[in-house]
């Protein structure tokens, strides 16, 4: 008899505890927060048939507690260690992407729950980055911050006896997954007081402000959290009104009345006082902002492949990039070519969908006539019905716009692209899930279930 707490509620109560610890740190974030509620309810009183599908699609509920979070690790170590924690969680690695192209020197992946129940309770996501320090171009300061980040320990020993206990028994009782959320929330706590001299800090920060950022810390500091909105560009105009410094253009595809993928704002890092070691230097140090995100319906391969075509025209532009004055206008106009339409997305095969019987009596009366399972034909009489499957991942070129927008502009290095999943997948002990093959299982498991419901009903 297990009296274990499941995985989805120790990470349930994490991503509470985190929001909690960081409305403490950021003030700004609980205003954040207190925004984005108003425009959810706004839009929800403005909008009763998009109120109902939510309601139908028991997506709701996970509005109210929907975040997502980011931080940045130093070595391969922190990195398979933060793998077996958040496994304690329900939140495994998905998706792999390459910031080097943008010049920012990391990789990462999205640790985040995968089973459909599981992001229905809650889908709290962590976009977790590994600092590269190959791309580091001084062999120098390249040792000195990696002897810096082998000395460092960003677990309590608590967390780690608890991970082991979970990976030994199969779970956690309830007070050691309260014990477990209390010490791992340690580990993304801020530290004022940094590693490093101010002299050290200078010379990381010029080699890349987020090497800075990584090594003269005790511990990889939470960055932002982000929560959900139903609509982002009311949360842009207000952000201003609130005293919050918005950066300039929203990420991901323009606006539509059937939202795709992502789009995402953020404002700007605070300022933040830091005493360095060494004679007690006080001087400031740029890392943590807000975030807010919209997201829409996943894409299938061939979805994705038209918005990164469409979205590579724009930036490639003469002069445009996201910095042009008519950034929008350019982004809108492309994306007339990207059908908005829920009914032509799914024939065209370029969104993905859960399909679920949409009149119980139709569906039981064509099983019994005798009819092979036809679903297009059962679309298309109304007895089955599609939703849009949410999108749950990120995007690497809006990942780039958030991490530069939090860099300031004469921050911007270029590196050579090169991925390196083999070796991102070698630090963290395991390969990374293709997203897009996570949405596909999710389609087909909703269209066999009806498959097997009316091979039943046919007797
Ligand atoms: C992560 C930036 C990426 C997002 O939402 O795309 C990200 C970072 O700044 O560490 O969080
Ligand atoms: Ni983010």
């Amino acid at each position: 008899m297990s009296s274990f707490v499941s995985p989805d509620q120790i990470r349930d109560r994490f991503s509470q505890s985190m929001s909690a610890m960081y409305k403490t740190e950021v003030p700004q974030y609980g205003a954040l927060l207190e925004l984005v509620a108003q425009i959810n309810q706004a839009t929800l009183d403005a909008q009763p048939v998009l109120r109902q599908s939510l309601t139908e699609a028991g997506e709701l509920h996970r509005l109210d507690v929907e975040r997502h979070g980011a931080i940045r690790l130093g070595t391969p170590e922190e990195l398979a260690t933060m793998r077996r924690i958040f496994r304690v969680m329900g939140m495994f690695p998905v998706g792999y992407y390459d910031l080097s192209v943008a010049g920012v020197p990391v990789h990462a992946t999205a640790f985040r729950p995968v089973s459909d129940e599981a992001l229905r309770l809650n889908p709290f996501r962590v976009f977790t980055s590994l600092l590269r320090l190959e791309l580091i171009a001084d062999a120098g300061l390249r040792e000195q911050a990696r002897d810096i980040l082998a000395k460092r320990r960003i677990f309590t020993d608590e967390a780690l006896a608890l991970t082991a206990r979970f990976e030994s028994d199969g779970g956690l009782t309830d007070a050691q997954a309260d014990a477990f959320v209390r010490e791992v929330t340690e580990t993304f706590r801020w530290h004022s007081e940094a590693t490093v001299s101010l002299d050290t800090y200078r010379q990381l920060h010029a080699a890349h402000r987020l090497v800075a950022d990584v090594v003269s810390f005790k511990g990889p500091h939470i960055n932002h959290l982000t929560p959900r909105t139903l609509d982002i560009d009311a949360a842009q105009a207000e952000m201003p009104r609130r005293g919050l410094a918005a950066k300039d253009v929203v990420e991901g595809p323009p606006r539509r009345r059937h939202p795709i993928l992502l789009r995402q704002t953020s404002f700007k890092a605070l300022e933040e006082t830091i005493v360095f070691t060494q004679g007690g230097d006080a001087g400031s140090h740029t890392a943590r902002f807000g975030e807010i995100e919209q997201r829409g319906m996943a894409l299938t391969r061939k979805g994705r492949a038209l918005y990164d075509q469409l979205l590579a025209q724009v930036r490639s532009m003469e002069g445009a990039g996201s910095a042009a004055a008519d950034y929008g206008q350019r982004l809108a106009a492309a994306f007339a070519d990207f059908p908005d339409e829920p009914e032509v997305l799914l024939d065209q095969a370029l969104a993905f969908f859960r399909h679920h019987v949409a009149d119980e009596a139709g569906f039981a009366a064509r099983a019994a006539s005798g009819t092979p399972f036809d679903l297009a034909a059962l679309r298309r009489d109304g007895i089955v019905g599609a939703r849009p499957i949410v999108y749950e991942d990120f995007l690497p070129v809006s990942a780039a716009g958030i991490f530069q927008s939090n860099l300031g502009g004469e921050e911007q290095k270029s590196y050579a692209a090169n991925a390196a999943q083999a070796a991102f997948e070698q630090a963290l002990g395991a390969p990374v899930a293709d997203e897009i093959a996570l949405y596909e299982a999710s389609q087909a498991a909703s269209v066999e279930a009806l498959r097997v419901r009316y091979a039943e009903l046919a007797g």
